[in-house]
């Protein structure tokens, strides 16, 4: 049984605040003030679902991603270092917004009840943070209510939001014939750098790759990563690697600035037709850009990794004499550009914002490339596909090379670090600089705007969050705009992590996109 005694009084100490909190798309996300409380009982909760799963390790990620400094989140990581199962969310929420130690124990026993948990059964946690200064204490909130319940968890330290899914996974493949990998950072390190310098070996060397670390956890990632992998086979030029001064984390760099505003971090001289990208404050995201010889900026979002990458797969497979089907999922928030272009090549869905949507449909492909057009995204190859590729008779460096590009990806979840040496790797094999991987098609000029409102639970969706439902006449008024413009497409819908409605316009030319009235006034994101 719960020991409630022990729950009462610790809890006690983490007091919570007149605020209701609501475990959503990223898990539990607000001021970094606001969350001891909440830390405190996510420990509880990630005890009862380790129980729940027979003693599987859970993971516990203590980040608020590409959110301003003073913000700080949480979030559970499922078995096999997927998102927590959406059928778990209303628990989060439950807990979180009990409202006296006395009601947290009674909603703790109807969970128990409810999901029918075995209260006997060992649990394991592994749990990590990113830079935020107010990780410490809320770590130190997390390991409280994992103490409280009897539960011993494991500290992964400040690690990167995919390297924590990694580690979860490690833990509980190991020993099996899923087994993913070593259980350690090092672990970690060291298959990429294996994966990568077969991917690389005997090519042409690039020019070096210049990195925006978004002053995060991904600058001490990436330089423990550049020290196990030589110099020779990827040059990399480190930037924006401040994690000590206050207030620099995701301040005027990373990957969800030079995807809004369409432009490098201000300080950043772009040589023509060099390489850059960027990483989001807790590194699961990343986007390429360039300059051409004009000085004009260009990015290379998501969608543009996707097709990369799809396309050098496909080939791979092919050159390997397999037959194995290669699927795009993306959202509406990818260019029409991209979409008409993956279309002619793949089988492409659509499926609403947030990484477990496009998670879910890419498991149904043999081999699932996703991407969010702002840069987080993955490939993951089933099963069947993983023991074809292992066990295809005629060798081959075609198959080599594709036995090794699923090893280079954290098919766990996006990740910045796994994704760059992706993309390195597509455009090392194709002699392409960031202008011939550019070139494949050219994005509809678009704008995405935020509008806040008195209530945005009253905009519902359908058709993949591509039409608005309610409230009633919004959509046929798109319609109305949309049907005049040009290559136009435009659609509405409510946030998962902010209290606002996104709307999304493209349309042939920039002054078509920005067009009618309602874009153009509003505040640009
Ligand atoms: P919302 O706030 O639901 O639009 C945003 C991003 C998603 C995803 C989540 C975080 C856009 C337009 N939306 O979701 O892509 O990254 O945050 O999980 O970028
Ligand atoms: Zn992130």
């Amino acid at each position: 049984t719960l020991n409630e005694v022990v729950i009462k009084h610790r809890s006690s100490l983490h007091p919570r605040p007149d605020v209701t909190f609501a475990y959503g798309t990223a898990g539990f996300r607000t001021s970094a003030d606001l969350l001891d409380s909440v830390i405190f009982r996510v420990g509880l909760l990630a005890a009862l679902r380790s129980k729940k799963l027979g003693g599987k390790v859970i993971g516990v990620m203590v980040t608020a991603s590409h959110n301003p400094e003073k913000d700080n989140g949480v979030k559970l990581v499922d078995p096999m270092g997927e998102m927590l199962h959406s059928s778990w969310e209303a628990y989060a929420t439950q807990l979180a917004n009990a409202l006296s130690a006395e009601a947290l124990i009674a909603a703790l026993q109807q969970i128990i009840l409810a999901a029918e948990i075995d209260l006997t059964v060992p649990a394991t946690v592994v749990y990590g943070h990113d830079t935020r200064p107010s990780c410490p204490g809320l770590v130190k909130a997390l390991e409280d209510g994992l103490e409280s319940i009897g539960v011993k968890g494991i500290a992964a330290g400040l690690v990167t939001t995919p390297q924590l899914h990694y580690l979860v996974r490690c833990y509980n493949t190991q020993g099996t014939k899923e087994a993913y990998g070593e259980a350690t950072l090092e672990g970690y390190y060291q298959k990429l750098a294996a994966a990568y310098t077969t991917l690389a070996k005997g090519r042409h060397l690039l020019p070096a790759l210049t990195i925006d670390c978004a002053n995060g956890v991904g600058a001490p990632a990436l330089k423990a990563f550049s020290s196990v992998i030589s110099h020779d086979i990827l040059p990399l030029i480190i930037t924006r690697d401040d994690t000590t001064t206050r207030g620099a984390l995701n301040s005027e760099c990373g990957a969800d600035y030079v995807k809004t505003k369409q432009q490098a971090p201000p300080g950043t001289t772009l040589v023509p037709y060099q390489r850059y990208c960027s990483y989001d404050g807790d590194a699961d995201r990343i986007v390429y850009y360039y300059a051409d010889d004009k000085g004009v900026f260009h990015l290379l979002d998501g969608d543009k990794i996707a097709g990369l990458v799809a396309g050098f797969i496909m080939d791979l497979v092919k050159e390997a004499g397999l037959e194995l089907e290669v699927g795009v999922v993306q959202t509406a928030y990818a260019n029409g550009a991209s979409t008409e272009y993956l279309t002619n090549k793949v089988p492409t869905t659509c499926v609403p914002t947030g990484v477990k949507h496009l998670h879910h449909a890419a498991e149904s492909y043999p081999i699932g490339v996703y991407f969010e057009a702002n840069g987080h995204g993955t490939v993951l190859f089933s099963p069947t596909a993983l023991s074809t590729i292992a066990s295809h008779p005629t060798p081959s460096p075609a198959l080599a090379n594709l036995q090794a590009v699923t090893e280079v990806i954290n098919q766990t979840v996006g990740d910045a670090l796994s994704d760059m040496l992706l993309v390195e790797t597509v455009l090392l094999h194709r002699k392409w600089g960031p202008g011939e991987w550019d070139a494949a098609y050219t994005d509809l000029p678009n704008r995405l705007v935020k509008v806040f409102v008195k209530d945005r639970y009253a905009f519902s969706t359908e058709d993949a969050e591509r039409k608005v439902v309610t409230p009633e006449g919004l959509q046929a008024g798109v319609e109305a705009i949309v049907g005049k413009t040009e290559k136009g497409r435009s659609f509405v819908r409510p946030s998962g992590t902010e209290d606002c409605v996104r709307v999304y316009a493209e349309a042939a030319t920039r002054e078509l996109a920005d067009g009618e009235s309602t874009f153009s006034r509003r505040r640009a994101l």
